[in-house]
């Protein structure tokens, strides 16, 4: 797809069981996506800039799949921290320390610091949309097959129109390596930090009566498979997942990630899980999108589709809330609360096997019991609904408009208002 829209495709019946009389010759054009390479001067111009530049972060999106090597070797070079975009998390293992994490709300801290305070962005592959989180300064160099990506989400010094494995290897001849390691390690502690933080956060025992949905997010990953699949879906449960799953490098992540659709999960699930029924297939999806597409599950019971859907049951579109709050709006909860029902019995009445989870002392008994049933199963996970995510980068305004909207809730809720 050279434009990479999401194709819908439509064929009548007629079409699907009509026969072809003759072999399609244009089949054998149809190749592959071809690679482009960049040209010579830009890849001088960006090797230069490179070697002018002291402190240098590489900021990874879905363009570098497959050539992680060459990532690693640029790294090394150039003693630059690696930090990715939601879709390119899985690239390599979250353990690695060239791979410091993601940049934004799926994201830390040290990643925005670091973006912040480095003479040199290089962003390769990506179309990375948060411009608030990238250099407003132009020090950005940009590595993208798609021209139109280039310049489009914050100023560019320079654009390098090719695809990323090509690019890549011109860059590591070219570019004088660097001995001076003291930025990669401050980047790379402040990482650890942070870590330890999730880890808290993340910890099943936090609250001994109350399921916390870090704690679902980085239990589902400790149990997963070392070559999972993930799909997320959209909502605060995003961040959960994001944030808190590990990747081994060998699990993929997929999800609705440039369109953020709710309620698509699980129906992706389905079709990863209808390709390779041996491997394990996670759907994690809120409440209020499984509700949306919930008769998905019924096709997975129908083709025998052994996929495992965890919820964050926080009876809510949760993210919802959250953006009225950034708004200074009271959030509307009448629209944005709802009943559910109880979706293990669902499970069971659709002919599958369903869990539900309150206790936290339980989360990983349920999951490890779900997890090993050979067909499809739900596990329902209740979860506290007034977690607040972290915020890596917020302006000190917003964090007075979520004070604001907190006051006008407190108020509302003793005045009745
Ligand atoms: C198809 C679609 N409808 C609505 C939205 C707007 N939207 C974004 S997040 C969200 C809330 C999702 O709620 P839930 O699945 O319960 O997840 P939570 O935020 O509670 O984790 C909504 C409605 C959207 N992105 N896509
Ligand atoms: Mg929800």
């Amino acid at each position: 797809m050279p434009g990479r829209a999401s194709p819908t495709s439509r064929f009548p019946q007629d079409v699907l069981a009509g026969k072809a009389e003759h072999s399609v010759r244009s089949v054998a054009t149809l190749r592959p996506r071809g690679v482009t390479t960049p040209d010579e001067a830009d890849n001088e111009e960006a090797a230069r800039r490179i070697d002018e530049a002291e402190k240098i972060v590489v900021l990874c999106g879905a363009g570098c799949r497959g050539s992680v090597e060459l990532l690693v070797d640029l790294s090394d070079r150039l003693r630059a921290p690696l930090f990715h975009t939601m879709r390119g998390k899985d690239l390599m293992p979250y353990a690695d320390a060239h791979w410091m994490g993601g940049l934004g709300m799926i994201g830390s801290k040290p990643a925005y610091d670091a973006v912040q305070e480095c003479d040199l962005l290089l962003m390769v592959g990506t179309d990375y949309p948060y411009s608030n989180f990238l250099p407003s300064k132009g020090n950005v160099i940009q590595v993208d097959e798609r021209a139109s990506a280039i310049g489009r989400r914050t100023e560019t010094a320079l654009g390098v129109v090719g695809s990323v494995r090509p690019a890549l290897a011109a860059l590591n001849k070219r570019v004088s390596p660097k001995s001076d390691t003291a930025f990669f390690y401050k980047v790379g502690h402040a990482r650890r930090e942070w870590d330890e933080m999730l880890d808290k956060q993340g910890d099943v025992m936090r609250s001994r009566d109350k399921i916390h949905p870090q704690a679902v997010a980085r239990m589902v990953s400790d149990l997963a498979k070392e070559d999972a699949v993930f799909v997320f879906d959209t909502g605060l449960n995003t961040l959960w997942s994001g944030n808190w799953i590990r990747q081994s490098g060998q699990q993929r992540i997929l999800g609705s990630f440039n369109n953020a659709a709710v309620g698509t999960a699980l129906g992706q699930a389905n079709g990863v899980q209808a390709l390779d029924r041996r491997r394990q297939v996670i759907a994690l999806t809120g409440d209020g999108g499984f509700n949306m597409l919930m008769g998905e599950f019924l096709t997975a019971v129908h083709h025998r589709l052994p996929v495992k859907v965890v919820i964050f049951d926080n009876k809510a579109f949760g993210l919802i809330t959250l953006e009225a709050e950034s708004l200074g709006i009271l959030p509307f909860r009448k629209a944005i609360e709802f009943p559910n029902p109880d979706y293990a019995a669902l499970a069971r009445a659709c002919g599958a096997q369903g869990f539900s989870v309150h206790n936290p002392a339980l989360l990983e008994a349920t999951l490890i019991e779900a997890f090993a049933c050979p067909g499809p199963a739900i596990v329902d996970c209740v979860v506290v609904a007034d977690e607040m995510p972290n915020l890596p980068h917020v302006e000190l305004d917003q964090v007075g408009r979520y004070a604001v909207a907190r006051i006008k809730e407190a108020v509302a809720a003793v005045t009745g208002g």
